[in-house]
């Protein structure tokens, strides 16, 4: 583990939520405000840890905009951005409100004040569910749910889901938070607390480097593996690279089993979810990188 770069990874991602908070506004395309994101992100010096995602409403995660995208920003939107400095990361999330809406506020509320208090009671080898306990009163406390199928996570170099899961509830798993990297993300919601898979996202994972046949199926691969090597990726940067024929390389890339490709996880139309996320360092004490 190299502290230095973790909080360096962690510095950026700060920042750059900060610079977030400033150009996210209603009615501004999705697409332009990942792109700034991204941009700020490599110009404070690391590199997207995955592709921003910008959620809005009902979808908890993994909506980043694709190449053609014309979603406008509105609603509950989740801006979860992570940061990496030679494979060390940083993964942080907070959410807007963009309709002036009392009760997206108190959602907000609910998934910020979760996360402070997961913070509170965070100590070395604390059992992960008593962390999920935490979040899951703090939210309930609030009149909404946690969702109970999206958790925290340990994070290794290059591994942004890896060993331990936190869980947003208390699911009696005992299993102790040993010295290691973590984020912790609670989500809050009016609906039943439980996402399901959507749409495709047009955000993939290298699972296997096996060679494929097709030449664009090949260049792509070639490239995923030397610039994002096992952390997610979007069609919309290899768009940007090799133009739309990426997609076509992607698909092949699918079909032959090299790659994972995420859905979109949400819940019911007219349900409002919101979510706030931090990485820790946990050592002998703890540290809030984001
Ligand atoms: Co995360």
């Amino acid at each position: 583990m190299n502290k230095e770069k973790i909080l360096k990874a962690g510095e950026i991602a700060k920042q750059v939520k900060e610079y977030a908070r400033t150009i996210v506004k209603k009615d501004v395309p999705l697409l332009e405000i990942a792109e700034k994101i991204e941009e700020k992100i490599i110009e404070l010096g690391g590199k997207p840890a995955f592709p921003v995602n910008l959620s809005i409403d009902n979808i908890a995660a993994h909506y980043t905009p694709p190449h053609h995208d014309e979603t406008k920003a509105s609603g509950l939107i989740k801006i979860d951005l992570g940061v990496h400095v030679n494979g060390y990361l940083a993964d942080t999330a907070f959410s807007m409100d963009l309709e002036n809406s009392a009760q997206n506020k108190k959602l907000i509320e609910a998934s910020k004040q979760a996360l402070e208090n997961a913070e509170k009671t965070l100590k070395t080898n604390i059992s992960a569910n008593k962390i999920g306990k935490v979040i899951q009163e703090t939210i309930e406390a609030h009149n909404f749910s946690p969702v109970i199928n999206l958790s925290g996570h340990e994070m290794k170099k290059y591994e942004l889901h890896a060993g331990i899961t936190i869980p947003n509830v208390d699911d009696n798993r005992e299993t102790p938070l040993e010295k290691g990297l973590y984020a912790i993300e609670p989500f809050a919601t009016n609906g039943s607390g439980r996402v399901h898979d959507g749409k495709p996202s047009g955000i993939y994972i290298l699972t296997n480097p096996k060679n494929v046949r097709s030449p664009i199926g090949r260049e792509v691969l070639v490239f995923i593996i030397e610039e994002y090597k096992t952390l997610p990726f979007c069609s919309r940067w290899l768009v940007k690279k090799f133009g739309t024929k990426a997609l076509f390389g992607l698909k092949q890339l699918e079909d032959n089993g090299n790659l994972h490709h995420f859905p979109q996880l949400t819940e019911t139309s007219g349900v409002k979810i919101s979510q706030a996320e931090h990485t820790f360092l946990v050592e002998d004490k703890i540290t809030t990188t984001t």
